[in-house]
């Protein structure tokens, strides 16, 4: 049982409260003091590759160069800026200082829950801005693929109005199961590209998507983004989470998201494997646009308002649509399992019991 202390919790939910006042005071619109951080337009600007703790490295004028945080923004460099975000530096000589950031297009986050905690506090962390196209890697095997990954990645992606495709990765190891989960959002006319970083097979086409892009590989732990961004970057400069059989140094899994230019006006964001996205934002009634396939049959259940959750079977069509194979059964495990999640509630099981009764 983890231990739970009443008062750690409520000494943190004040330090998250004052990290939080602290960023608004950055950030909120209607604070004067900081307000002139965040700008709007700016010719001069460097990108941000990679963010450290208190400073952070820079692509400026083709260099990369160290930079810290104005003093007066008092916070800590991780929470202010990171990779893609675009800024404006003052300084020489090894001694520069991020006086502004140029106002982003995107910001995609990320929740970080402290399971031991009874109030599962959520935490948000942010990973990239001014993200062009997202590009949701999976792996035909080793993680096995599951469209929850990608449902929950195409809805926070929607939400932040980025396109987004999916990259099936280790297509070498692909078999008709993959196949048939990869229909489900080709007949939704998301953009599928099936790559092998082994066999080189894919690369140029995915290039074809990359190309004049500040892009951005999301996706579980040992999918291949690394590797596929080391093909695309036509090096092994990246560590991949390769057990090497001589060294056995263990996985090299990436741990901070990091900007790398492959071409003129093109460039990756590779980040490590993120498990929860932030979807704290979304309400229960709204998580079915972001599954279109529902469309014609929910107008068409006895509540207007049906979450297709809790609602008796009977006055559901959605859950009928599911029982007749008509809708598809993962993507609608995917929806319930979100709406568990927004609704705080667990017993999604007991939705797909009763759609699917079990035989005795
Ligand atoms: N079979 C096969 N394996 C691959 C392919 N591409 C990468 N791998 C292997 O998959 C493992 C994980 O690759 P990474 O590139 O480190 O995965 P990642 O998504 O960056 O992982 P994190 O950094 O932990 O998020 C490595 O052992 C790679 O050698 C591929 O096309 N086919
Ligand atoms: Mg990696
Ligand atoms: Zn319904």
């Amino acid at each position: 049982m983890p231990h739970y202390n009443a008062y750690d919790s409520f000494k943190t939910k004040k330090s998250i409260e004052k990290k939080q006042r602290a960023k608004e005071k950055a950030f909120g619109k209607k604070n004067d003091e900081v307000d002139d951080f965040i700008t709007n337009k700016c010719d001069n600007y460097g990108i941000i590759i990679e963010v450290r703790y208190d400073d952070a490295y820079v692509l400026l004028d083709d260099e990369v160069i160290l930079a810290k945080l104005r003093k007066d923004i008092n916070l800590v460099c991780n929470q202010v800026i990171f990779p893609g975000d675009k800024v404006v530096v003052l300084g020489e000589n090894g001694n520069y200082t991020i006086t502004n950031l140029i106002k982003r297009t995107s910001l995609l986050s990320r929740t970080k829950k402290d399971r031991t905690r009874k109030d599962d506090l959520g935490l948000t962390k942010s990973f990239a801005a001014n993200v062009d196209l997202a590009v949701i890697v999976v792996a035909a095997k080793e993680p096995p693929l599951h469209p929850k990954f990608i449902d929950r990645y195409l809805m926070i992606l929607q939400n932040s109005n980025i396109p987004a495709i999916i990259c099936l990765n280790k297509c070498d190891l692909k078999t008709l199961e993959e196949d048939e989960i990869l229909s489900i959002y080709r007949d939704l006319n998301i953009p599928v590209v099936e790559t092998s970083t082994y066999n080189n097979i894919g690369i140029d086409e995915l290039k074809t998507y990359l190309l004049n892009k500040q892009a951005i590989f999301v996706g579980n732990s040992g999918v291949g983004k690394s590797s596929l961004t080391n093909a695309i970057m036509g090096d092994d400069e990246i560590k991949t989470s390769h057990v090497g059989e001589k060294s056995k140094r263990g996985r090299h899994t990436t741990t901070t998201s990091k900007y790398y230019v492959w071409n003129d006006n093109s460039s990756i964001i590779d980040t490590p494997g993120i498990r929860s996205l932030d979807i704290s934002s979304f309400s229960p009634i709204e998580i079915q646009d972001y599954f279109p396939e529902l469309d014609n049959w929910r107008e068409k259940c006895k509540y207007n308002d049906c979450l297709h959750f809790h609602e008796p079977y009977d006055s559901c069509i959605v859950k009928q649509g599911v029982a007749s194979g008509l809708i598809n059964r993962d993507r609608f495990e995917s929806y319930l399992r979100i709406m568990s999640d927004v609704l705080d509630e667990k017993n999604y099981d007991d939705v797909l019991d009763e759609i699917f009764p079990k035989k005795k």
